[in-house]
């Protein structure tokens, strides 16, 4: 496993929102400054998401992104990404570990304390908690955790890396971070506009 440092901010594409390909999403918010992003496609085939990706990885490996996909170890794997994000349905993190190697990111999603206690027996490089609040970017989301639900993963999985998610606002994110986040991953607040707003909205997430 690596020790990775997350960038606070951790933008995720959807190709649904914007009507934009994956590839120039990760043109757009690495010209915002992202420096770790993640590909989410949860409607094109396989063998389209796979094209698509591999497209956004050029370019972001042009720019020294960082680039994991969601869910799929085998696209990642076949693609030579940085690494996946996986769900708690997909492959367990152990046999993506397997598949990816130990230089692979892997980093799981969980939506409860009980999930993220679980994942943090796992060798995955950080974990996600959500959503911490209300979201419309999910279909069937858990349950919101809050700020609370945040601090007691924080608290229960010692020093692994924590990400955020769900709902996360430029106005919100400060507490997200106080409440012991190390990242927020982010999609309609970032991707909600033209592609000079999903920029600026990138480049000014935190303040600047
Ligand atoms: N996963 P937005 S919430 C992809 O709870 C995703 O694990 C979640 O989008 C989880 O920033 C979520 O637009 C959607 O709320 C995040």
């Amino acid at each position: 496993m690596l020790r990775i440092t997350l960038p606070k901010l951790y933008p995720i594409t959807d190709a649904r929102l914007t009507g934009r390909s994956h590839a120039e999403q990760v043109a757009l918010f690495s010209d915002g400054g992202a420096t770790f992003i993640q590909l989410r496609e949860k409607h094109l085939a396989p063998r389209e998401f796979y094209q698509e990706a591999e497209t956004a990885l050029r370019i972001a490996r042009g720019l020294g992104v960082r680039l994991l996909i969601n869910d799929r170890a085998d696209i990642a794997l076949a693609l030579g990404a940085d690494g996946v994000h996986l769900g708690q349905d997909d492959l367990p993190p152990e046999a993506a570990r397997r598949l990816l190697g130990d230089d692979a990111i892997i980093g799981c999603s969980t939506h409860n304390i009980e999930q993220a206690l679980q994942a943090a027996r796992y060798p995955v490089d950080y974990i996600a908690i959500g959503p911490v609040f209300p979201t419309a970017s999910k279909v069937n989301p858990d349950p919101v955790v809050g700020l609370d639900g945040l601090r007691r993963v924080r608290d229960g999985i010692g020093q692994i890396p924590l990400v955020a998610i769900g709902g996360i606002t430029r106005e919100n994110a400060p507490d997200v971070l106080d409440a012991g986040a190390d990242a927020v991953a982010v999609i309609s607040a970032l991707l909600d506009g033209d592609s000079r707003e999903i920029t600026r909205r990138t480049r000014e997430f935190f303040g600047s």
